[in-house]
C-alpha cells in the first residue's frame, strides 16, 4: 500500500486555512461544518492505527453534550478504551498539517510506530443523531477506503455502543456478541437476573422518566424496551421527535444548572434521569413535596455503587480491593463520605474518561465517575475469575451474592462510561436494596456548587497542575483564587480550560448557595480580566 494515494483524494477534504484543532477530552470538536477534513484524515488514521494493532479501530462521529451545530469525532482503541495519548499526538499533527505535508506526516507516523503497511485493516464506525454526522461518517469510509481498509458502519449507535462492539470484535465475542442484539441480550440477560434476585419489585421500581436529550439514547431506548419487559418500563421524554438535540434538556444541562429538562413532566417524589447527546451520561433527580428539585450526579451513584460492591464483597468474604476515581469537579462532601465513612480509598484524576479509566485499572474493582454523570467500574481479570469461580462454588447467601457481583460485571459497559448500562445497574440496585431515590439522595448533602463558564481569546492561555485543581498560568489567576476561596466557608474553586467547547470552565464550592453562585462569579471575573476575556462579562 503506497501512502501517496491518500494524497491524491485528500485535496477533496480541504482544510479551511489556519484552522488548528486539538484532539481534546474526547476527540476533536467543533462546527460541523470545519469537519470534513478532519473526518477523511481520522479514517485514515484509524487504518494505521488498525495495521499497527492487527486488530479493529472504532471511530465515532458525535460531540455528545454540546450544542445540535457542533459536530465531533474520536476513535476507539482495541480493547475499547480511548486513543493512547501517542496517537492522539499523531492525529493532532494529521489534522493539522497543510495539504502539501500530509504525505510526510503520514510517513513519519508509519515509521516512528512500525506501521506494516501490508497488515490488514478493519474500522468499525457508529454515529450520534445530529443531522451532520451522516455526511461527516460519509467522509470517515472514504479516508478508510482510500488505504484500502475494510469498513463495517454500525449507523446510529450510541457512543458506548460502539466501545463495546470494538471490545467484542477483539476479543473474538469473549466480551459479547458484536452486534446491537447482542448488546441488549447481554445487558438484559444480567439485569433480569439481577432483577429477580429483589424479594418484592413494587410498583415504584418498575417505572422509570427518562428524558433522552432528544439524542440517540431515545432510538436506542425505544429498540431495547421490550428486552427489559416486565423488569422496567421506561417512559421517554425528549425523545427527538421534537426539540433540538441538547437544548434545554439532557445530562450535562441539567447537572449545569441544577433544574429539571424542559418538556418532563416531573410529580413529586418520581425517579427521572437524563442521558446526554449520545447516551454516555446519566444524572438522576427528583421533586420532594416541597417542589424542591434535587440532584443526584455522578458522585452519588459511584457512592450507591461502591456501597453496593462493598456490602457484596463482605457477604462473599473477599478483600478484593475497591477504589474510586474523581475529578476536581466532584462534591467535597461525596469525597468525604467515600474516604471517612464507607472508608473507601478515593483518587482525584483530570477530566476526561481517559484519565480516571486508566486510574481506576490499577485496582481489582475500580469505581470511575465524573460528577456529570460519566463513568462506569472496571473489574481486573483476577477479580472477575474470582467471583465468577465463587459463584460456581459457593452456597446459600453467598452463592447469591457471588451470582449478583457475576451479573454486575455483564451489566456494567466496561469498555466506557454508558448511561443505558448505568442506568440498568442504578434501577437494580435500588430495587435489590428497596431503596427510594430520596433514601439514596440522603446518603450525604451536597456542598452547594455552581458551574460557570467564560469566553477568552485563547483558552489554551490557561495550564493546570495537581489534577487541575490549581492554575499555573496566566501568572497571578491562582493568587487571586486563593485570595478569593479565602472570603468564604467551606469554600474551593479552581479553573480549567474546556477539552471539548470553547470555554474557560469555572467550579465554585461553599457553605451556601449564594456563596458558591457569588465566588464562582468573582472567580469569572479574574478569569476574565487575568486571560484574556472577549464577549460578555461574566455577570452575578
Ligand atoms: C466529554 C468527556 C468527559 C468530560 C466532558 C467535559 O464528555 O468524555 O470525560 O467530562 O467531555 O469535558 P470538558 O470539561 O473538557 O469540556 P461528553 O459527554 O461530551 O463526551
Amino acid at each position: 500500500m503506497d501512502l501517496a494515494v491518500v494524497t491524491k483524494y485528500s485535496a477533496l477534504y480541504s482544510k479551511p486555512s489556519g484552522l488548528i484543532l486539538q484532539y481534546g477530552t474526547a476527540g476533536f470538536r467543533t462546527k460541523a461544518e470545519h469537519l470534513d477534513h478532519v473526518m477523511f484524515r481520522m479514517g485514515v488514521l484509524a487504518v494505521l492505527r488498525s495495521k499497527q494493532t492487527k486488530s479493529t479501530i472504532g471511530v465515532m462521529v458525535t460531540a455528545s453534550h454540546n450544542p445540535e451545530e457542533d459536530n465531533g469525532v474520536k476513535l476507539i482503541d482495541p480493547l475499547g478504551d480511548m486513543l493512547a495519548p501517542s496517537w492522539e499526538e499523531h492525529a493532532n499533527c494529521l489534522t493539522n498539517a497543510d495539504e502539501q505535508d500530509m504525505l510526510r506526516v503520514l510517513m513519519d507516523i508509519s515509521q516512528r510506530e512500525a506501521v506494516n503497511l501490508q497488515q490488514d485493516a478493519f474500522i468499525v464506525i457508529g454515529r450520534d443523531t445530529r443531522p451532520s454526522s451522516e455526511k461527516l461518517s460519509q467522509s470517515v469510509i472514504d479516508g478508510v477506503t482510500v488505504l484500502g481498509g475494510q469498513f463495517h458502519d454500525y449507523g446510529l449507535l450510541t457512543t458506548p455502543q460502539l466501545h463495546y462492539m470494538v471490545c467484542c470484535r477483539n476479543t473474538n465475542g469473549q466480551y459479547g456478541k458484536a452486534t446491537i442484539e447482542g448488546y441488549y441480550q447481554k445487558l438484559s440477560d444480567a439485569f433480569m437476573e439481577l432483577s429477580k434476585q429483589a424479594s418484592c419489585i413494587g410498583h415504584e421500581y418498575k417505572s422509570l422518566k427518562v428524558d433522552c436529550a432528544n439524542g440517540i439514547g431515545a432510538l436506542k431506548l425505544r429498540e431495547m424496551e421490550h428486552y427489559l419487559s416486565p423488569g422496567l418500563s421506561l417512559q421517554l421524554f425528549n425523545d427527538g421527535t421534537k426539540g433540538k438535540l441538547n437544548y434545554l434538556c439532557g445530562a450535562d444541562f441539567v447537572k449545569s444548572y441544577q433544574k429539571p429538562p424542559m418538556g418532563m413532566e416531573m410529580k413529586s417524589n418520581e425517579r427521572c434521569c437524563s442521558l446526554d447527546g449520545d447516551a454516555d451520561r446519566i444524572v438522576y433527580y427528583y421533586y420532594d413535596v416541597e417542589g424542591c428539585f434535587h440532584l443526584i450526579d455522578g458522585d452519588k451513584i459511584a457512592t450507591l455503587i461502591s456501597s453496593f460492591l462493598k456490602e457484596l464483597l463482605l457477604e462473599i468474604g473477599q478483600s478484593l480491593n475497591i477504589g474510586v476515581v474523581q475529578t476536581a469537579y466532584a462534591n467535597g462532601s461525596s469525597t468525604r463520605y467515600l474516604e471517612e465513612v464507607m472508608k473507601v480509598p478515593v483518587y482525584c484524576a483530570k477530566t476526561g474518561v481517559k484519565h480516571l479509566h486508566h486510574k481506576a485499572q490499577e485496582f481489582d474493582i475500580g469505581v470511575y465517575f465524573e460528577a456529570n454523570g460519566h463513568g462506569t467500574v472496571l473489574f481486573s481479570k483476577g477479580a472477575e475469575a474470582k467471583i465468577r469461580q465463587l459463584a460456581k462454588e459457593l452456597e446459600d447467601k453467598e452463592k447469591k451474592a457471588a451470582k449478583m457481583l457475576e451479573n454486575i460485571i455483564d451489566l456494567f459497559n466496561q469498555a466506557a462510561g454508558d448511561a443505558i448500562s448505568d442506568m440498568l445497574v442504578i434501577e437494580a440496585i435500588l430495587a435489590l436494596k428497596g431503596l427510594t431515590v430520596q433514601q439514596w439522595d440522603a446518603l450525604y448533602t451536597d456542598l452547594p456548587n455552581r458551574q460557570i463558564k467564560v469566553k477568552v481569546a485563547d483558552r489554551q492561555v490557561i495550564s493546570t497542575t495537581d489534577a487541575e485543581r490549581r492554575a499555573v498560568t496566566p501568572p497571578g489567576l491562582q493568587e487571586a483564587i486563593n485570595d478569593l476561596v479565602k472570603k468564604y466557608k467551606l469554600s474551593r474553586a479552581f479553573v480549567r480550560p474546556s477539552g471539548t467547547e470553547d470555554v474557560v470552565r469555572v467550579y465554585a464550592e461553599a457553605d451556601s448557595q449564594e456563596s458558591a453562585d457569588s465566588l464562582a462569579h468573582e472567580v469569572g471575573l479574574a478569569v476574565f480580566q487575568l486571560a484574556g476575556g472577549i464577549g460578555e462579562v461574566p455577570r452575578p
